[in-house]
Formats: structure tokens, C-alpha cells, sequence
């Protein structure tokens, strides 16, 4: 059996780019030319082994992968599609803050809503139709669900169906379609899943390694270095006003005895507003750095 590494990951669409890109900023180098269906990482003991989301949970589950990024909507689908027989051998390791969107009903806009009852009896569009049941059974409504692969919201204007259960991240495509949100049922990101097959003490080290660098990785994306000058007295209202700070250093001027440079680590994001309160208390040139790795 291989010590090295296999990792799922989509091959081409909203996840693809975002989780190359994550494992790139995590130290792993490989060429990112997804035609091929395998590519070895040269400088980690990983290879990335590029699938469609929907096979990813079960190549994981199988052990045929060790690791996969997917949408927890993908992985809750799937996981409750074989609650039954053979329950999926899978643990999500870690969200991973991209492709974002929920899961959610909408009926045509002219269309009454007053609370789940109003489902009754109707039939909804879906590619999730797992999900789509369970949230019926937990709201004790009787509907029918269509079962549909893709273009699910165009089912209300073909009359196939009276209203869809879908996906939506900007709400664009149920405007465009004349259709309005009514309830959510799942909130969803990419996430990291593990096999729950048994590894090797090799292989879950690696796992540890590369779980511990995308997590220095994420940190660092949403945490900024700030550099001010601030007069004496105004540091303490300065330290205030800087987000999810961490103590800073402080450093007298070799030019100005009344005032000091402040350096701080922000561990939440600097908005402007931020920047504009921290004038209003007296600091100048404030300078705001991104942070390219953590490591606590
Ligand atoms: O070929 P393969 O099977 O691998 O890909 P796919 O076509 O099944 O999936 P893909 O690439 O479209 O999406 C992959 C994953 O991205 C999904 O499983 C989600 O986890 C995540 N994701 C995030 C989304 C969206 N946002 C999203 N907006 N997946 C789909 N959509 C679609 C949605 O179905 C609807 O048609 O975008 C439309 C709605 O978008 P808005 O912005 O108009 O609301
Ligand atoms: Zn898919």
C-alpha cells in the first residue's frame, strides 16, 4: 500500500480553482494542468486525484481517496442518501470558507408563503432530493419531489414542478427566474473530508502536517499586521480600536519623544471604518499588511 497521500478534488468547476489555490498556499507544489485525472505533489507525499464533486464522498469513503474537498451540501446529500445501507465512512476534518451558499426552497414570487405548511401537497424540483425529504419529515409536510439534475429553477416555468429546492449564493438566478427564497434548508462551504478507513500512522501525520498548514493558511487570510505612530497618550484609546488584537509592541520614535509606533496584530479583518476611527484618535501613517502564514 502506498504511504503517500491521495486527496479528491473536483475537477472542474466552482470548487476546482479555489482548492488548488488553497494547497498551493499551504506549501504543495504540482502542476496544476487538470487534464490529466492524477497529479503527485513533488515537495508533500500527496496526490491530488481530480473527480466530479457528486463521486468524491464515496472515493473517500472507499479509502480510495484519504482526503477530499467538497460542499457540505454534496457530503450531507450523499451521507443521508446511505443512511440506510452502509452509512458512509467519512469525517469532516475542517470548513474551509469558500464556495458559500445555502440550500433553500423558493416558490414563484406571486406565490403566498406562511410558513412551512404552505408546501403542502406541492411538488418541488430538487437535485437534492435527501435533503429535500428530511426537511419535509422534520416539518411534517406531505410534498412530492421531482427529482431533477440540473437548470432546477426553470421547473416552475416548464409547470414541472410548483417550486424548487436549490442552491443559492447570490440569489441572482432565482430573481432572474422569478422566484423568491422561503426558507433555508442547509448553509454550505467547502470542506475537508478524511476516510474513516484505518491509515497508517505515516499517513495521519501527513494528514496532522497539512491540516495544521491550511489552517495557518486560513488564519493568516482573515488576520493583518498594523503599523501606526500614535502620541503617548492616545495609545491606550488606539489599542481600543484595533480588532481581535493581540498585545502589541510598542516602539519610541527616534525623532519624537511624544509619540511611538504601535505594531499590532489584527486577528479579524481592518475595515475602513477601522482605519478612519484610528485617525480620528490620533494615529498617522498607518500602514496594514496582509500576513502570508501563521504558525502558533
Ligand atoms: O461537474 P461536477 O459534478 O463536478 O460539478 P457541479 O456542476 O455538480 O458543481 P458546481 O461546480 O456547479 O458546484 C460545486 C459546488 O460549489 C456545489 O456543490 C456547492 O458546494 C458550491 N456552490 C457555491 C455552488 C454555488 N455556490 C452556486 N451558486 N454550486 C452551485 N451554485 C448554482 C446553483 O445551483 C444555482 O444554479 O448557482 C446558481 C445560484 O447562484 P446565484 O449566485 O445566482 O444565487
Ligand atoms: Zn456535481
Amino acid at each position: 500500500m502506498s504511504s503517500r497521500l491521495r486527496i479528491a478534488i473536483q475537477k472542474g468547476g466552482r470548487l476546482s480553482e479555489k482548492s488548488l489555490k488553497l494547497l498551493n498556499q499551504a506549501g504543495l507544489d504540482f502542476d496544476n494542468r487538470k487534464e490529466r485525472l492524477f497529479y503527485s505533489c513533488q515537495n508533500f507525499p500527496l496526490d491530488i486525484m481530480f473527480l466530479r464533486d457528486d463521486d468524491i464522498p464515496e472515493y473517500v469513503s472507499d479509502g480510495i481517496c484519504d482526503l477530499g474537498i467538497v460542499g457540505v451540501n454534496v457530503l450531507e446529500e450523499k451521507k443521508l442518501g446511505r443512511i440506510t445501507h452502509s452509512p458512509l465512512q467519512i469525517k469532516k476534518l475542517k470548513n474551509l470558507g469558500f464556495a458559500k451558499c445555502h440550500l433553500a426552497i423558493a416558490l414563484p414570487e406571486k406565490d403566498q408563503f406562511d410558513g412551512p405548511g404552505s408546501l403542502s401537497k406541492k411538488r418541488i424540483a430538487t437535485s437534492y432530493p435527501h435533503l429535500l425529504k428530511k426537511y419535509l419529515s422534520d416539518n411534517n409536510v406531505e410534498a412530492e419531489i421531482v427529482e431533477i439534475s440540473g437548470s432546477v429553477e426553470i421547473a416552475p416555468t416548464l409547470k414541472i414542478a410548483d417550486a424548487i429546492c436549490d442552491l443559492v449564493s447570490t440569489g441572482g438566478t432565482l430573481r432572474s427566474n422569478q422566484l423568491k427564497e422561503v426558507q433555508k434548508v442547509l448553509e454550505s462551504e467547502s470542506c475537508l473530508i478524511q476516510t474513516e478507513t484505518k491509515l497508517s500512522e505515516e499517513k495521519a501525520t501527513d494528514i496532522q502536517r497539512l491540516l495544521d498548514r491550511i489552517s495557518g493558511v486560513m488564519l493568516a487570510a482573515e488576520t493583518k499586521y498594523i503599523m501606526l505612530n500614535a502620541p503617548l497618550d492616545a495609545v491606550d484609546k488606539i489599542k481600543s480600536l484595533i480588532p481581535g488584537m493581540e498585545e502589541p509592541t510598542i516602539i519610541p520614535l527616534a525623532s519624537d519623544a511624544s509619540k511611538v509606533a504601535v505594531h499590532a496584530v489584527a486577528r479579524e479583518n481592518v475595515f475602513w471604518e477601522t482605519i478612519e476611527n484610528l485617525k480620528l484618535a490620533g494615529a498617522s501613517s498607518i500602514l496594514v499588511l496582509p500576513i502570508e502564514k501563521i504558525i502558533s
